[in-house]
């Protein structure tokens, strides 16, 4: 089992555009074998392959109960969204220790290559949908405290800062 390091805001290599995966090698499946470990291991529901440093389009997500549902997604698009949207309470293990709301699709279908390189269309509603598009925005550099006002985002950015000054003493 392979623990990966998680990128903490601001980091700015959290804002880089992921590029998409040519095929599903062995680098590939170990990539995702090691970041569902590393979910697991952060009691998270989701991880994208651009909060541990690697920017490419792949993403693992899991919100069963048993937390025995692994879903892998590589080379994700949203091919339908809903119009009806949610405001939704969402946490992020690059920002730890923060929660806020966030409006969302309340339905989407996503297509995406599983851990086979086997293309499938996802039809997606509550916590999933929404883990969805949260994963999707870390492919495209964009972290969950940028939907928060300025005011919020820079009070983020602050305690965050000082998280970290501590931590490394
Ligand atoms: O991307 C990430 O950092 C993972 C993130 C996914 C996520 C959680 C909640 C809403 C949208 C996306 C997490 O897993 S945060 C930690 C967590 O397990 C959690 C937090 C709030 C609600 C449910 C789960
Ligand atoms: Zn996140």
């Amino acid at each position: 089992m392979a623990l990966l390091p998680i990128l903490c805001y601001p980091d700015p290599r959290l804002h880089t555009v992921a590029k998409p995966i040519a095929r599903v090698d062995a680098r590939v499946s170990q990539l995702v074998r090691d970041m569902l470990d590393t979910m697991y291991d952060a009691n998270g529901i989701g991880l994208a392959a651009s909060q541990v440093d690697v920017h490419e389009r792949l993403i693992v997500i899991d919100v069963s109960q048993e937390r025995k549902q692994p879903l892998v997604l590589i080379n994700p698009e949203l091919v339908w969204t809903s119009e009806a949207t949610h405001l939704n309470e969402e946490g992020c293990l690059s920002v730890p220790g923060i929660y806020d709301g966030v409006v969302r699709h309340d339905e989407v279908h996503v297509r995406a290559w599983d851990a086979e390189g086997q293309s499938r269309t996802i039809e997606a509603n509550e916590l999933l949908a929404v883990c969805i598009q949260h994963e999707m925005d870390h492919l495209m550099g964009k972290v969950f405290v940028e939907y928060l006002s300025p005011l919020k985002r820079n009070r983020i950015k602050t305690k965050m800062r000082k998280a970290q000054r501590e931590d490394a003493r």
